[in-house]
């Protein structure tokens, strides 16, 4: 905290993130499959009513390609983000899209392509390698910067303003190419938090 008392301006700031931060409220989000088992590595988003969907000019992330997979298998990311494709492995990969969200063509590589890929819709990306059939993951490009994956127990935990939101998840078992989406509402004043449970179809 002793930076933020450095200047009036950074102090100021602090405060209205410190408040902006006391409104918030814990929120705990349990995705379940069709079958009503939890759900770990799905996407999950929130739009905020009110709050700016696109991610700042030069927000970057990266989806990289180790021992002939991609990694992560599925790769979350604001929309307006720039994605990397580093190849860490010794043999080449040509990666693709053909998905309506993003087309693109990353012709036999090695290394890091110069130039990122910019995800500017939103939706689901999903991923090839031309050479190694086996190859595949999925970019989820959401419009809003409070975003999360599920852990074992299909469990994220999300700070969230009162309102009424929208509440976004997808997994690859999905068939659909598209997230689920449900209402989600905080309560003003409601301070011990709460919690939402979405079961994809
Ligand atoms: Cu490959």
């Amino acid at each position: 905290m002793n930076r933020c008392a450095s200047s009036h301006a950074l102090l100021a700031a602090c405060l209205l993130g410190c408040i902006g931060a006391a409104q918030a409220l814990p929120w705990l989000v349990q995705v379940r499959g069709p079958d009503g088992a939890p759900l770990a590595d799905a996407a999950v988003a929130v739009e905020l009513r009110g709050q700016a969907s696109r991610a700042p000019a030069g927000t970057r992330a990266e989806m990289a390609q180790r021992e002939r997979q991609f990694q992560p298998f599925v790769l979350v990311v604001q929309t307006g983000t720039a994605v990397n494709f580093p190849n860490f492995d010794t043999v080449r990969h040509h990666v693709y899209s053909f998905s309506p969200v993003k087309t693109f063509d990353l012709k036999l590589y090695t290394g890091t392509p110069a130039e990122p890929v910019l995800f500017d819709k939103s939706g689901i990306a999903a991923l090839g390698c031309n050479i190694h059939d086996k190859m595949g993951a999925h970019i989820v490009v959401v419009d809003t910067p409070v975003f999360a994956k599920t852990d074992a127990q299909g469990q994220v935990r999300l700070d969230l303003p009162p309102g009424e939101h929208w509440l976004r998840a997808w997994h690859p078992r999905q068939a659909r190419p598209q997230l689920q989406s449900q209402r989600l509402s905080v309560p003003a004043g409601g301070a011990g938090g709460g919690s939402t449970t979405l079961t994809l179809e």
